[in-house]
């Protein structure tokens, strides 16, 4: 029997322009006094039911964009638009990843000056997203109780890279027996000064929290 295991890296100049493209939008945002967040995490993990919560908590307040980042469909940015928000829809194609120049694209013919926040839904996966800068605030990482517990020990990178971690779904952690403990544990490994919030997108238990830690 063998047990191999093969690192591979990725070619350095791919990130590098990209990371020039992400300094020109975060000048773009901050000339528009725009605070923007990239919201990232797996497939189901509640990425856009958080978006939908905090926009009916927060759109009397700001004058909010949600972009949405998908490889072919517009349901996630409809359902945000169903609460009155403005979309912008990505579709990606292949990629599995959002880059600062795809979102650059797709904000040239919006007006900036209208809005105070973008909320970034990125492409569905706890790999890809982590590797390119959008030019945001902050990258914020959403893992839920229902993906099992290991998606911080496999995905370390992730986290690494975001500035924040909110564990969703925590209406359901008791049913399923969810050692929430040993899942921060995970992320403090990780990065011990990242910030955790627990919430539930669904019930919107504390959202309230992960507001104030934003200062919106
Ligand atoms: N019980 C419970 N269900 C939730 C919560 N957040 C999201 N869900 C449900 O989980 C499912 C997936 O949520 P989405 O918001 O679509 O997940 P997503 O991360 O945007 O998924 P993709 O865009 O497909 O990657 C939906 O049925 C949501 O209603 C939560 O906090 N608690
Ligand atoms: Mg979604």
């Amino acid at each position: 029997m063998t047990e191999r295991t093969v690192t591979i890296d990725v070619h350095k100049d791919l990130f590098g322009a990209n990371e020039e493209a992400a300094a020109e939008n975060a000048e773009l945002f901050s000339q528009s006094g725009i605070q923007a967040f990239d919201i990232m995490g797996s497939v189901g993990t509640g990425k856009t039911q958080l978006i939908e919560s905090l926009c009916e908590r927060l759109k009397g307040k700001f004058r909010i964009l949600m972009v949405a980042g998908d490889l072919a469909t517009r349901i996630d940015a409809d359902r945000v638009a169903a609460h009155g928000v403005d979309t912008v829809q990505i579709n990606t194609g292949t990629a599995c990843h959002l880059d600062a120049r795809m979102l650059r694209v797709a904000l040239a013919d919006v007006d900036l000056s209208e809005y105070d926040l973008i909320f970034i839904e990125n492409v569905g996966n706890l790999i890809c997203p982590a590797g390119y800068s959008l030019g945001v605030e902050k990258k914020i990482v959403v893992v839920s109780v229902t993906e099992g517990p290991y998606m911080v020990r496999k995905h370390p990178l992730t986290s690494k890279r975001a500035d924040m971690v909110v564990i969703n779904k925590i209406d359901l952690a008791e049913a399923i027996g969810f050692d929430m403990d040993a899942l921060v544990s995970d992320v403090r490994e990780v990065d011990a000064s990242i910030p955790v919030f627990k919430v539930s997108s669904k019930t919107g238990e504390g959202l309230n929290d992960l507001i104030g830690v934003l200062e919106l």
